[in-house]
């Protein structure tokens, strides 16, 4: 298990030489923030980035994520230029011993919340999932009731995206996305480069787009496109966990059984709802993710891939990025690190 943590790049108001100094922490999570999606990423852009982590000290291990474009996602006639880009950026990924590529398949929107600083009882703040909040949004309107979104769409372009989904549906969105792992997924293999596809965020449909890696017999079908270990899942404890239907623990089990979980994010949530929850802090005491069981199987799997400690709160006053703070973050990488060791040893004692 290598634990790592996101780092937005140079831009990142924490750095580098922060992030070294929390304990147990050696590999460095993060992506090209400014290459067009759907252009092929360039080696020496990625060389550039590898080279600042490895300065300090750590290592470049996970690529999260190389956006797909929505043209992919539509089956547009356009995809197959795409695609090649995406095939070019992976082989410069791999050339540069970079292992792991995280990507997600969600249309127009990954993640959505609908407040991004609700207080929890302690005084701390966690992003927060409303159903019905969210439904109520008219996206007509545009962007600007949506938290977190305003800059990444105009209204227009927004509105022509949305047009473009007219009529997509679930069934075509697996298709779209089979035609373009049986281009990638190979070429991945070849470069020694493991995908991991993250689970939708929130886990069911959200403005009437589909959305389509929400359970476990999604993640079934999804290891069955392409038989390869290059073909994975990025194993989010906290994008799966607010379906209740699903047993997180066996399915994460499962799978990394299967060798098919290069990387995990750990992260926790509480349900208040059917389709309602907050995040919080990563121990189990605090969510509804059995946060012990979770890596005591990934231990008892032997797993070797990447993980991160997901989501953090705002605590202890800090202000940033939502979600992407550092101190929540490094708590929970050590509250990971620790529940590692210690199933590993008690794991060892035992055989
Ligand atoms: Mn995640």
């Amino acid at each position: 298990m290598i634990m790592t943590f996101r780092w937005y790049g140079k831009d990142d108001p924490i750095s580098l030489r922060y992030i070294r100094q929390i304990p147990a922490v050696k590999g460095i999570v993060s992506a090209l923030y400014d290459v067009p999606v759907g252009d092929e990423w360039p080696l020496e852009k990625i060389a550039a980035l590898k080279k600042a982590v490895t300065d300090a000290d750590l290592e470049l291990t996970v690529i999260e994520s190389i956006p797909v474009h929505e043209d992919i996602k539509l089956g547009l006639p356009t995809c197959d230029a795409f695609i090649d880009n995406y095939c070019r950026s992976i082989r410069n990924m791999g050339s540069l011993g970079i292992p792991i590529l995280c990507y997600n398949f969600m249309p127009v929107f990954d993640w959505m919340r609908s407040d991004l600083s609700f207080t929890l009882a302690d005084g701390s703040t966690a992003l927060l999932y409303d159903h019905d909040a969210i439904s109520a949004i008219d996206l007509n309107e545009g962007v600007l009731d949506l938290p977190g979104w305003a800059a990444s769409y105009t209204t227009d372009g927004l509105r022509s995206l949305l047009e473009a989904y007219t009529g997509v549906g679930p069934e075509d969105l697996w298709s779209n996305l089979e035609y373009f792992l049986k281009r990638v997924v190979p070429v991945a293999e070849e470069s020694g480069v493991r995908m991991g596809i993250h689970p939708d965020d929130p886990p069911w449909s959200i403005f009437g787009l589909p959305r389509i890696i929400t359970d476990e017999a999604a993640l079934e079908r999804l290891t069955g496109l392409v038989d390869s270990p290059s073909n994975g899942i990025t194993f989010c404890t906290g994008s799966l966990g607010p379906n209740a239907g699903i047993d997180l623990v066996r399915s994460i089990g499962r799978f990394a059984r299967m060798g098919r979980v290069p990387f995990v994010h750990a992260r926790n949530i509480r349900r208040t709802g059917e389709r309602s929850f907050h995040e919080t802090a990563h121990c189990t005491e605090s969510g509804d993710v059995d946060m012990y069981r979770v890596i005591r199987l990934l231990a008892e799997a032997g797993f070797g891939g990447a993980i991160r400690p997901d989501h953090g709160r705002m605590i202890w006053g800090e202000k940033g990025r939502p979600g992407y703070g550092l101190y929540d973050r490094a708590l929970g990488a050590m509250y990971l690190a620790g529940l590692w060791e210690a199933s590993v040893k008690s794991l060892d004692r035992s055989r």
